[in-house]
């Protein structure tokens, strides 16, 4: 029987490449963000490969969250893979001039959307005693630079949570595992200059950033491995990046 994943924020960037990549390899999607005509664009591109289903939420409403995932029909009831990618980063400013409401954003999506999306899934994995969780963290969650301050700290929860879920969840045979990426070139920059492409632009300029199917093509490999190998913590920079503000930049 074809393995069933759920993607959050699968309407741009590592999200969308991870659903494309699973979808031609047979698995049956869910897919999920906040933008529907994304969604409907993605579902009727992938439909080709495979069977999909949609489910528009905020990761950030908690009711929302459960009653979407509540509301799954039987024939995806049953989920394999949950990959919680959806979050970004709002703003770059130091700590006395960051602003609230981006403190808010990174905070409630990055960190307790995730724990919403887990927490309602997890019930389901436990029961199936099977199943694997993949979090997408950030080098901004082993590493912290200038400005990064609360984005560096919600990634931080991330990698943390990653690994207490995987001792958590250890006796029931979930497998919990987090990638770690650098620079990757997505509309990730454009929500965190809300909006100015010029100053998005240059984050990817001088070299060649990773680009969303290389995380996706590791996403697959990770959740391809036996049942008895789980990849538990996987840094992925390019290879013109040593660190978040080291880049040999041409
Ligand atoms: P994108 O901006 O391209 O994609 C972000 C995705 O998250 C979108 O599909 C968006 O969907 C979804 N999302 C954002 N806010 C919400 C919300 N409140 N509720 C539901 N979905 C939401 O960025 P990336 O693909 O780059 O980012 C994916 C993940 O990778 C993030 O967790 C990011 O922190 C991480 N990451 C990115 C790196 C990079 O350099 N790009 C490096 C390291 C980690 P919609 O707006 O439709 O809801
Ligand atoms: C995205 C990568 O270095 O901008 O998480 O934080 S970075």
């Amino acid at each position: 029987m074809n393995k069933i994943a759920l993607v959050t924020g699968a309407t741009s960037g590592i999200g969308k490449a991870t659903a494309q990549i699973l979808a031609k390899n047979k698995y049956k999607i869910i897919l999920c963000g906040r933008r529907e005509d994304r969604l409907t664009a993605l579902a009727k591109e992938l439909s080709e490969f495979t069977e999909i289903h949609t489910l528009s939420f905020d990761v950030r409403d908690k009711k929302a969250v459960f009653e979407n995932i509540n509301s799954l029909p039987e024939t995806f009831s049953k989920i394999d893979v949950l990959i919680n990618n959806a979050g970004n980063a709002h703003g770059l400013d130091s700590i006395q001039n960051g602003n609230l409401d981006d403190w808010d954003a990174m905070i409630d999506i990055n960190v307790k959307g995730l724990l919403y999306v887990s927490k309602a899934i997890i019930p389901r994995m436990i029961e199936q005693k099977s199943g694997h969780i993949i979090n997408i963290g950030s080098i901004a969650g082993k590493e912290v630079y200038l400005n990064g301050n609360v984005y560096c700290a919600s990634k931080h929860a991330v990698d943390a949570l990653n690994q207490a879920m995987r001792m958590d969840l250890n006796p029931y045979g979930i497998r919990v595992g987090a990638i770690h990426p650098g620079a990757v070139e997505t509309e990730f920059s454009e929500v965190r200059f809300k909006g100015d492409t010029d100053r998005a632009a240059s984050v990817y300029k001088g070299f060649k950033a990773l680009q969303p199917e290389d995380i996706a093509d590791i996403i697959h490999f990770v959740v391809s491995r036996p049942y008895h190998v789980n990849i538990a913590d996987l840094i992925v920079f390019p290879t013109a990046q040593a660190s978040p503000t080291i880049l040999n930049r041409s």
